[in-house]
């Protein structure tokens, strides 16, 4: 059985509705990149060594236009430090309120996998920014697939989803105030599913 690798129930509750999984509640070592492909990429290789079996990484972060794309691969740090109505706060003093909402799903089995259309991180660049002790990994490939949906922050609404979908609104609706399915039909995360339940039922 496929292992979805998260501590987030909320995560998990998504993926259900593309795919039987389990969910692996392991705390992979969250690299510093700004690239989250680089994040999930390093995370999916220690997770498969960790699982000895096929694994699927979920790294996510609210990219906010006029922040630079703060909190971005700090999201999670913020929500737990500043916290979601802060963040709001602090984008509410800026004129420009649009954000983005990115998910990378990086798979790894221990095979090697054909790059199109979606990447395959074949480790470089998650090494270069790792300590000698991940050095064993070297040479797993992962096959990344990518979900992006834009909006923009407002006051909290509403009581579903997680983390900061009650402040991050997409065509007039928070993501609190939409449905799993719902969310799941316009979300980053959403997306990047799709893509991966595709080429995974493929394989
Ligand atoms: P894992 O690392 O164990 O998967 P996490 O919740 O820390 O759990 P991320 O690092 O990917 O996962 O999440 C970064 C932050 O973004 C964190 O504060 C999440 O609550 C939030 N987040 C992720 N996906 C989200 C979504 O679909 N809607 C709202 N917030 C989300």
């Amino acid at each position: 059985m496929l292992q979805y690798v998260t501590t987030n129930e909320g995560k998990v509750r998504e993926a259900r509705e593309y795919m039987d999984c389990e969910q692996f509640a392991y705390d992979y070592t969250e690299i510093q990149h700004v690239d989250l492909g680089a994040i999930a990429a390093h995370g999916a290789r220690e997770a498969y060594r960790e699982a000895g079996n096929p694994v699927l990484v979920d790294d996510a972060g609210l990219f906010v236009d006029s922040l630079g794309g703060f909190p971005g691969p700090y999201s999670s740090y913020a929500e737990d430090t500043l916290g979601i109505e802060r963040v709001q706060r602090l984008v509410a003093g800026e004129e420009d309120h649009r954000a983005s909402f990115r998910c990378v799903l990086a798979y790894c089995d221990g095979a090697d996998f054909a790059a199109s259309p979606d990447p395959v991180d074949r480790d470089e660049r998650a090494l270069a920014a790792a300590d000698g002790e991940h050095q064993s990994d070297s040479g797993v490939p992962v096959k990344l697939f990518e979900g992006t949906v834009r909006g923009r922050i407002v006051s909290p609404r509403g009581d579903g989803g997680f983390g900061y979908d009650p402040i991050f609104e997409h065509e007039g609706t928070t993501m609190a105030e939409m449905s799993t399915e719902e969310k799941n039909a316009i979300s980053h995360r959403g997306r990047a599913l799709a893509k991966f339940g595709e080429w995974f039922a493929e394989r």
